[in-house]
């Protein structure tokens, strides 16, 4: 209960942080995208990871204005690097099942409102968990989002229980292969085997393949040749504040 109320609290004191971790091209290693990860800079625990806290945000209904926070501290965080000249082309954002509602789709309008940024720079992640909920609510929120203009990406992809032929009906534009699988690439046979399937079918699809947890040279080789487009994972880089990623990105040209 005492987490509880912390949690409660920690929005009006502005707690939170969100870390921004790249994503770069498979194919020429170029920047292209962050995935925003949020934090909880607790009084005296310290940095308090996710994991530790955005269940009980789930249980407890304070994911609703926690995710609220999230997108609009997205947007306005990728504004605030345009006009400091630090070009991020997009931001991924994660979505809690709990988000998932109606309501979304005018909580995402107004952070691109406020923030001006242009829906074909964020990206909302979900687990097809979430999608399977309730699938035909999901084919009409997502429909809803995509006249946004915003992207569509499923996270954790083949960790879930997912109906390929849904895949099909919702308006998708990525695929985030799980880092379960990358783990073992590219020695692992069966981690090659459906990563490769993942690619495969993402490619008749037309979506585009996301890795995350790419940790090696040779994960990333394997990725790149087997038509990956996105790459992200300790490799390049871990998640960072905000004020890191200029540092970064000059680090690397
Ligand atoms: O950041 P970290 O690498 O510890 O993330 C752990 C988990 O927490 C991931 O599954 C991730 O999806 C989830 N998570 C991180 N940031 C957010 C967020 O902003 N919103 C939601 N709903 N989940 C998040
Ligand atoms: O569930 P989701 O994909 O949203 O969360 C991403 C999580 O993966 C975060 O906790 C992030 O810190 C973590 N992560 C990112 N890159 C790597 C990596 O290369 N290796 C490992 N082990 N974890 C990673
Ligand atoms: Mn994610
Ligand atoms: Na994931």
């Amino acid at each position: 209960l005492r987490l509880e109320n912390a949690l409660r609290q920690a929005l009006e004191r502005r707690e939170f942080e969100l870390h921004y971790q790249p994503q770069v091209s498979a194919v020429s290693h170029t920047f292209e995208a962050v995935e925003a990860l949020i934090r909880w800079r607790h009084p005296t625990l310290g940095l308090v990871p996710p994991l530790k806290f955005i269940p009980l945000a789930e249980e407890t209904g304070l994911i609703r204005p926690i995710g609220v926070w999230i997108l609009n501290e997205a947007c306005r965080q990728l504004t605030a690097w345009d006009a400091a000249g630090i070009k991020v082309p997009r931001v991924a954002v994660n979505l809690s099942a709990r988000q998932f509602s109606p309501a979304l789709v005018q909580q995402v309008a107004e952070a691109l409102h406020a923030s001006g940024l242009e829906a074909s720079r964020l990206e909302l992640e979900i687990t097809e968990s979430l999608l399977m909920q309730n699938p035909l609510e999901a084919v009409d929120i997502l429909h809803q989002l995509k006249s946004l203009g915003v992207h569509i990406a499923i996270d954790d992809f083949g960790t879930g229980y997912s109906s390929l032929s849904y895949l099909k009906r919702f308006p998708l534009d990525a695929l985030k292969i799980d880092r379960s699988f990358v783990d073992g690439l590219p020695l692992d046979e069966d981690d090659a085997a459906i990563a490769e399937a993942i690619m495969a079918m993402a490619k008749k699809l037309r979506f585009t393949v996301v890795a995350e947890g790419v940790e090696t040279l040779e994960q990333s080789q394997f990725l790149q040749t087997k038509g990956c487009a996105l790459l992200q994972g300790y490799y390049f880089a871990r998640p960072m504040p905000a004020g890191e990623l200029a540092g970064w990105m000059k680090g690397r040209s």
